[in-house]
C-alpha cells in the first residue's frame, strides 16, 4: 500500500515537472502504459483472492485515476503554452510590400471556362455539373451506344476494374455528353444547359491528351430545329473570338446520340505560323478547322431520359475547350497545358482580376 502511494506521489511529481509533450508520453507510458506499473498492478487483481481484492484495488484504481487526471491536465497545459508561443512567434508583417508575395495567374483553361459561362449565361443557359467518375450507362448506353455498339471502341475508354451494386461497369468519363442525361433526368423539359468539364481518354500527341476538357450544350424546347443550333454556335463564337467574320460550316457525320448529326468547323487563316480564326474556310488563304460535334438530340436518348420526343425536341453539342484556348490565345502544343510549368503559366496565365465580362469584353487581358 506504502509503496504504491509513494509510487504514484513520485509519478505526479513526475508529471508536474514535465517541460514536453514528449516527456509526458513517457511518464504515461511509465504508469498507464500497456507495461505501466499501474497496468501490471491492476492485472495481480486476477490472481488475488475476493479479500486481498477488496484491499487491494482501491489503492491501484485511485493511483490511476488520479495519475490520468494529472496527465490530462498537464497535456492541456503544455499544448495550449505551445500554442500560446507559436502565435507570439508567427507576426505576419503588414508593411511588407504586396510585389514580394508569391505571384500566381489563372490557368487559361479556368478563363475560357469562365469565358464560357458569362457568354451562355446572356443567352439565358445555365451551367450544370456532372461526375467525372461516371457508370456506363449515362456515358454509354443512354446515349444510344449499346453494349457492342462500335462507337464505344473509338472513345479509349478507362475503365475501373470493379462494377456499381447493379453490375454497371465504372470509367472515367469520355466526354461531357452524360451530363445531358442527367440534366433531363433531374429537371425533366425545357432546357437550357451547358456543362463544361474534365474528360479522360487513353490518347496523347500535340493536339490530344489523355485529360482534356469539354464543355456539352444541350437545348431542349417544343419547335427546337437546326436553325437554333447554328445561330448559338455563330452568336457564341463570334463573342468568344471577338470577331464578327466568324463562318461556321456544319459538316454532315455521325454522332449514335444526335440525328443528324454535324461537325463544327471554323475558317481560318495563317499568320506569321500562327492560325487566325475569320473568314471563309474556302477562300484563298484560308481552310476548315475542327472545334466540335452536334446535331438534334435523338429521339431515343430523349425516351432513355424519360422524356417524350413526340414533345420535345432538342439539339446538342461538344466543344473541346483546349482547341479553342489555344486557338485564341496562340498555344500551339496542347500537352503543355498540364505540365505545371511556371514559365508557360506566367506567359499565357491570367490575371486574378482579368474577369470576363460582356461590357468590358471576355478576352480582356490584364
Ligand atoms: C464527342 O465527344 C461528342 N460527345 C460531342 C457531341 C456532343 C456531339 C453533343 C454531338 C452532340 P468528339 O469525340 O468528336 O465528340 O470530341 C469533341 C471534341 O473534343 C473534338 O472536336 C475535339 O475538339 C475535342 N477532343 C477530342 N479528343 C481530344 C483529346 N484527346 N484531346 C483534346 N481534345 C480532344
Amino acid at each position: 500500500m506504502t509503496d504504491i502511494t509513494s509510487q504514484t506521489e513520485a509519478a505526479l511529481a513526475a508529471i508536474a515537472a514535465a517541460t514536453s509533450l514528449d516527456a509526458l508520453e513517457a511518464e504515461r507510458l511509465e504508469t498507464l502504459g500497456k507495461k505501466g506499473w499501474v497496468s501490471l498492478a491492476l492485472k495481480t487483481l486476477g490472481g488475488m483472492s475476493p479479500e486481498e481484492r477488496t484491499a487491494a484495488a482501491p489503492a491501484i484504481q485511485s493511483a490511476r485515476a488520479s495519475i490520468a487526471e494529472a496527465l490530462d491536465a498537464k497535456k492541456a497545459a503544455l499544448e495550449s503554452a505551445a500554442l500560446e508561443e507559436q502565435l507570439a512567434r508567427e507576426t505576419v508583417d503588414l508593411t511588407l510590400p504586396a510585389a514580394a508575395a508569391p505571384k500566381g495567374s489563372v490557368h487559361p483553361v479556368s478563363q475560357v471556362m469562365d469565358e464560357l459561362a458569362e457568354i451562355f449565361a446572356d443567352l439565358g443557359f445555365a451551367v450544370a455539373t456532372g461526375p467525372e467518375i461516371e457508370d456506363d450507362w449515362h456515358n454509354f448506353t443512354a446515349l444510344n451506344m449499346d453494349e457492342t455498339h462500335p462507337a464505344r471502341a473509338m472513345h479509349d475508354t478507362f475503365y475501373f476494374p470493379d462494377k456499381t451494386g447493379e453490375g454497371k461497369d465504372i470509367l472515367l468519363r469520355t466526354h461531357t455528353s452524360p451530363v445531358q442525361i442527367r440534366s433531363m433526368l433531374d429537371q425533366g423539359a425545357p432546357i437550357r444547359i451547358i456543362a463544361p468539364g474534365r474528360v479522360y481518354r487513353s490518347d496523347s500527341d500535340a493536339t490530344h491528351t489523355p485529360m482534356f476538357h469539354q464543355v456539352e450544350g444541350l437545348v431542349i424546347d417544343r419547335d427546337i430545329h437546326l436553325g437554333h443550333l447554328k445561330w448559338t454556335l455563330e452568336t457564341f463564337f463570334k463573342a468568344f473570338f471577338e470577331r464578327e467574320d466568324i463562318v461556321l460550316r456544319l459538316r454532315p457525320s455521325y454522332f449514335p446520340f444526335t440525328e443528324p448529326s454535324v461537325e463544327v468547323d471554323v475558317g481560318y487563316s495563317t499568320e506569321g505560323g500562327r492560325r487566325v480564326v475569320g473568314g471563309h474556310g474556302d477562300a484563298p488563304g484560308h481552310a476548315w478547322m475542327e472545334l466540335g460535334g452536334s446535331g438534334m438530340v435523338n429521339a431515343r436518348v430523349l425516351e432513355f431520359a424519360g422524356l417524350d420526343p413526340k414533345e420535345w425536341q432538342g439539339f446538342a453539342f461538344g466543344l473541346g475547350i483546349d482547341r479553342i484556348a489555344m486557338l485564341k490565345y496562340g498555344m500551339n502544343d496542347l500537352r503543355a497545358f498540364f505540365d505545371g510549368d511556371p514559365r508557360w503559366l506566367a506567359h499565357y496565365g491570367f490575371s486574378p482580376f482579368d474577369q470576363p465580362t460582356l461590357s468590358a469584353g471576355v478576352g480582356a487581358r490584364a
